[in-house]
């Protein structure tokens, strides 16, 4: 089997939620020489991407969804260790969680491999978080950056709700906010008032280290 052959595998072996097949291939593909990013934005990513579409079209239905998904889920824990290698000594703290009401863990843990990856300190808080959890974690960790993520158009709205929590607790300021998922905007995140929006992984760890060099080069300033 060549690079292409195996990754159109292990597309195919995703799409139906072959998780066996596709720790195998993962495996295979890393003693092939593919690197982890290619396996993850060549095969892995678009594979999902079109679990989505079937859904959407009504051609997948959420069992389809869920294995698929668990398949994706497997392949990350192989994965993660090496997209995540560093020497780097932490650059800053970061609190992550999925907000109330949404299971979807896939982009965040993602996300969090990334942020690792660079240099952060991650604190994954899991699914469904709600504010008082959120506003918890800040409290306990004091972080410099705490991150919402949502993938329902209808669990988008606890961005603000974990806003509005972080402010009653009087912690908003001390905090800064990203949220990001897949139905997220730029807009969106402006319109709930948060600091920061990314779109996918990388973009994640590039917004959050701008915010970061940003928030101390104001408090340097201040001092
Ligand atoms: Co669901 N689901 N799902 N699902 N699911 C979506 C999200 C959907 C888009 C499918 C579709 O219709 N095309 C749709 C949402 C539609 C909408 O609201 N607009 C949907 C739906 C409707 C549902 C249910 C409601 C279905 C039902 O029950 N009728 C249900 C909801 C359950 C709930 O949460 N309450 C549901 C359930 C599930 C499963 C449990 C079966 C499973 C989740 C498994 C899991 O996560 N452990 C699942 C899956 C697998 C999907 C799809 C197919 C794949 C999601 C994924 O992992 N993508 C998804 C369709 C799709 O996305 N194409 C879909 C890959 C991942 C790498 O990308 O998640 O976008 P993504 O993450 C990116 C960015 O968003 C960004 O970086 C990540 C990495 O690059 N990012 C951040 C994420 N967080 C960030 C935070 C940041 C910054 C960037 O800063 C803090």
């Amino acid at each position: 089997m060549n690079r292409e052959e195996l990754l159109k595998e292990m597309y195919d072996a995703t799409l139906v939620g072959n998780g066996p097949e596709v720790l195998d291939l993962t495996n295979a593909g890393l003693a092939m020489g593919i690197s982890p990013e290619d396996l993850l934005f060549e095969s892995l990513i678009p594979s999902l991407e079109e679990v989505g579409a079937r859904f959407e079209r009504g051609d997948f239905f959420v069992p389809e969804m869920l294995i698929a998904g668990k398949a994706m889920s497997g392949a990350l824990e192989i994965l993660r260790p090496l997209l995540a290698e560093t020497g780097v000594e932490s650059v800053g703290t970061f609190v992550m969680g999925t907000v109330k009401g949404d299971v979807h863990d896939i982009g965040k843990n993602l996300v969090n491999i990334m942020l690792e990856g660079a240099g952060f300190h991650v604190i994954d808080l899991g699914v469904q978080v709600a504010p008082e959890r959120f506003v918890e974690a800040v409290q306990e960790h004091e972080p410099d950056i705490v991150g919402f993520s949502a993938f329902l158009t209808t669990t988008m709205p606890m961005f603000k709700a974990n806003i509005n929590a972080l402010e009653k607790a009087g912690l908003r300021d001390r905090v800064i906010v990203m949220v990001g998922g897949a139905p997220v905007t730029q807009e969106y995140a402006d319109a709930v008032g948060a600091d920061g929006y990314a779109a996918d992984a990388s973009a994640a760890v590039s917004r959050a280290k701008d915010l970061l060099q940003r928030r101390r080069a104001m408090a340097a300033a201040g001092a």
